[in-house]
């Protein structure tokens, strides 16, 4: 079997093959009811399901046993280091769903799927949603299922999605399993169980997975939530991207490796159950799906080039020897954070967070000259709805109007993605909300030079990335800062 080629969407004409047979499949699998495993509303429940999320709800559905809905729904890996080798094998089922789906329809066989590279800096339509997805009609005159209403307010496909938002920082972490108690939670994220909906987030899956899925989806849209957000189709483009940024963070350093933990490779609690095109049930564990030109998966980017140029530095950080050889990092130091919850809403906000200096040791002292590094920790947010996201800034004053994200005192952003499934209290997420941890070690670097460093004070503030963005019970747990190597 020839090694299909997923290529990126912005290379492909307007209405290429490859996104008109999406579209026509798209239209048919919306026909299937949702209790088949190959129709497009049971292949987005497999991210999540709530009934009363479900914009196309119908008294005549009929939904699959309660046991079906147990194994093979709302499975999605987030906030856990199963989340790049799980959406990799969602997508491939998916993919070989699609690509039937076209050939029962009279295409050809072989579809693959295309990714959306928002981050191309060649390509000044990066960020705009690509033009088979906003298009009214299809050449032939008929409606486009892919243009799809329940997305952010755009013009044309531009949805105001800034470079910080398509950030490829993560790409310079040097571990993939980073450590999930205050510093760098890693490239893939900290070691996790299944479904895992709590915690520090890997930084590919913060930046840019997270504030994608915000920016399309906005406050009200699909993409914004776990539970709607693979019923909008650019959803699949959007992760193949994100497939395709794991295999080039393995590509641009042959230090970098991923887990090699039984635990994580073999999942040994951790079985990925899904329906492949044929309606057949089949288990999966991430070792299989470590090759993506393997008989099983069979696929190739048309891109894994390094974005960055030769020579680009990587985060050094952690980088030290464990056990068996394994590159692990030491744990980081608390230098203070807030005992109250800070409430974050439509406007900015600042919160005062003391540090304390003696208490940090060696490190905290040693700072000045030293090359540590410093990690920003944003825990235990919650909130319900679709509130967006928030750019950070530090020691920016308590200003009304925020600085720029250009700014030197911007330390990044803070996707809400899945915030409402992370604070709830079902049996999937256990509540404590999303953690995010912000590696801010060249902003501190920036207000030393520029003599607006206290080592006694940090001052936060959160500014929304959009205008209008509603957060009516948004709140993040604790702001802490840790010093670390
Ligand atoms: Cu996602």
């Amino acid at each position: 079997m020839a090694t299909r080629i997923r290529q990126d969407v912005s290379k492909l004409a307007q209405w290429d093959a490859t996104l008109l047979w999406y579209a026509k499949a798209m239209a048919e699998m919306q026909k299937r009811p949702i209790n088949d495993p190959a129709s497009w509303r049971y292949q987005a429940a497999i991210h999540g399901y709530q009934r009363e999320q479900d914009p196309f709800a119908s008294d005549s559905d009929t939904l699959p046993a309660a046991a079906d809905q147990r194994t093979f729904w709302s499975q999605c890996q987030h906030s856990s280091w199963f989340f790049l080798p799980w959406h990799r094998v969602y997508l491939i089922c998916f993919e070989s769903i699609v690509a039937a789906t076209v050939v029962k329809l009279g295409g050809p066989a072989g579809w693959s799927l295309p990714y959306w590279n928002y981050s191309d800096s060649s390509n000044p339509n990066a960020r705009r949603l690509p033009a088979a997805f906003v298009l009214p009609t299809l050449p032939d005159g008929s409606p486009n299922p892919l243009n799809i209403s329940a997305r952010a307010p755009n013009d044309n496909g531009d949805i105001g999605m800034t470079p910080a938002e398509v950030d490829l920082g993560c790409l310079r972490d040097a571990l993939y399993t980073g450590i999930a108690d205050g510093g760098h939670p890693g490239f893939g994220g900290p070691r996790t169980g299944f479904n895992h909906g709590n915690g520090p987030t890997g930084g590919l899956e913060k930046t840019p997975h997270g504030d994608v899925h915000v920016a399309v989806g906005g406050d009200s849209g699909l993409m914004s939530a776990f539970e709607t957000a693979a019923l909008d189709p650019i959803f699949w483009l959007h992760h193949a991207n994100i497939d395709r940024l794991w295999q080039v963070w393995l590509n641009r350093q042959s230090s970098h490796r991923n887990p090699t933990d039984a635990a994580w490779q073999s999942a040994s609690n951790a079985r990925f159950q899904f329906h492949d095109a044929s309606g057949q049930m089949q288990t999966w564990v991430p070792s299989q799906v470590l090759d993506t030109t393997n008989a099983l998966l069979g696929y190739q980017y048309e891109d894994t080039s390094d974005p960055f140029a030769t020579g680009a530095p990587v985060n050094v950080h952690a980088a030290v020897g464990g056990p068996m050889g394994a590159v692990v990092q030491q744990p980081a130091e608390l230098a203070g954070g807030t005992s109250a919850a800070h409430a974050l809403s439509n406007a900015p906000s600042t919160a005062q967070v003391p540090l304390h200096p003696g208490a940090s040791g060696v490190r905290g002292a040693a700072l000045t000259s030293a090359p540590t590094r410093v990690y920003l920790n944003l825990e235990n947010i919650t909130g319900s709805g679709r509130p967006g996201g928030y750019g950070v800034f530090l020691n920016a004053g308590d200003a009304a109007t925020p600085p720029a994200q250009s700014d030197p005192r911007f330390a990044g952003t803070l996707p809400m993605f899945g915030v409402q499934a992370a604070s709830g209290s079902d049996l999937l997420h256990q509540g404590s909300g999303l953690t995010y941890v912000l590696d801010v070690t060249q902003v501190v670097d920036h207000l030393k030079a520029a003599n607006a460093w206290d080592p006694h004070q940090l001052s936060v503030t959160f500014a929304p990335l959009r205008a209008g963005q509603q957060a009516p019970d948004l709140q993040v747990g604790r702001i802490s800062l840790y010093y670390g190597d």
